[in-house]
């Protein structure tokens, strides 16, 4: 192992997480196929040097994923999203050993290998329901894990999602599933809550769950949004290109700040960091 958290926890990592300052989660999709930025950085070198540009700008942690979980999108088989994502993280930790990379993976495998290889977290966007062994492995890395809310599943998941009550839902299925986490073995300072913008939603369900993040924050656990370039900021802008939503996703990460996540999973590092800064700096006045 050449480094990563001990079952002691990762001071530096805990930190930052645990802190009401913002933090940028770079995303850094190692696919052909993502829906924005798939084929963009399918490789060692391109992706490595965007994790190097996204740093740059200010990215605290690169998010890296090996699998598209775009609504209508396929599973990768482990082995595949491990050959796709080892080498990268790999080439991101020689180039820039401090780097915090967290895992953008369900399956235990592919973590367990990139938790090895010095990644620190891990983001599960099944809230270790993808796979058993996920939530044991979690526990004894002592890392800090995101739990996202998700319905269905990405293939289905977009085709007529239904709630009662949209926030009380995700909220109560992310409760039990934080609590699932800690009975397992997970230490509360390392559960990271996510709404699952986007995952089995429509425009009216992602706008109520960014307008109520409070009731989540309310739990005391960090709360991370990935709104970034999402397809409900292009129904409410009228384009198809995810590439126009730059200005979209820093207004949600400017609103989703104000209601007190503290965790913002984009593309864009440095519109989004820039906004968060002028936005604490408001905060803190
Ligand atoms: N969204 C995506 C992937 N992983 N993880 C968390 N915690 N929260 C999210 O909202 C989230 C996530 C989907 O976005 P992206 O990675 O840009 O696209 P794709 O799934 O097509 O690779």
């Amino acid at each position: 192992m050449t480094q990563g958290p001990t079952a002691q926890g990762d001071t530096r990592v805990g930190r930052l997480i645990s802190g009401l300052d913002p933090v940028l989660m770079g995303i850094l999709n190692v696919t052909p196929d993502s829906f924005s930025d798939g084929g963009e950085f399918f490789g060692v070198e391109p992706a490595v040097a965007q994790a190097e540009k996204m740093l740059d700008k200010g990215a605290h942690m690169i998010d890296v994923g090996g699998e598209s979980t775009r609504p209508g999108s396929d599973p990768v088989s482990p082995e595949e999203e491990l050959r796709r994502v080892l080498p990268v993280v790999r080439g991101i930790l020689e180039v820039r050993p401090e780097t915090i990379i967290s895992t953008d993976t369900y399956q235990a495998s592919t973590a367990e290998a990139v938790l090895d290889a010095g990644a620190r977290l891990v983001n599960d966007v099944t809230a270790l329901r993808g796979d058993p062994k996920m939530a044991g492995l979690v526990a004894e890395r002592g890392c800090p894990v995101v739990l996202m809310h998700m319905l269905g599943e990405p293939k289905s998941m977009q085709r007529d999602p239904r709630y009662e009550d949209v926030v009380r839902e995700v909220r109560d299925f992310l409760v039990a599933r934080a609590e699932h986490a800690v009975r397992v073995g997970v230490r509360e300072e390392n559960v990271i809550l996510d709404p699952g913008i986007g995952f089995g939603k429509t425009l009216q369900h992602n706008l109520e769950l960014l307008n109520n993040l409070d009731a989540f924050v309310e739990l005391g656990f960090p709360v991370l949004v990935g709104a970034s370039r999402k397809s409900f900021l292009g129904k409410i802008l009228g384009s198809d290109d995810a590439g126009d939503r730059v200005f979209g996703t820093v207004a949600t990460s400017v609103m989703a700040y104000e209601r007190g996540a503290t965790l913002f999973r984009v593309h864009d590092v440095r519109a989004n960091k820039e906004a968060l800064e002028v936005a604490a700096a408001v905060r803190r006045a």
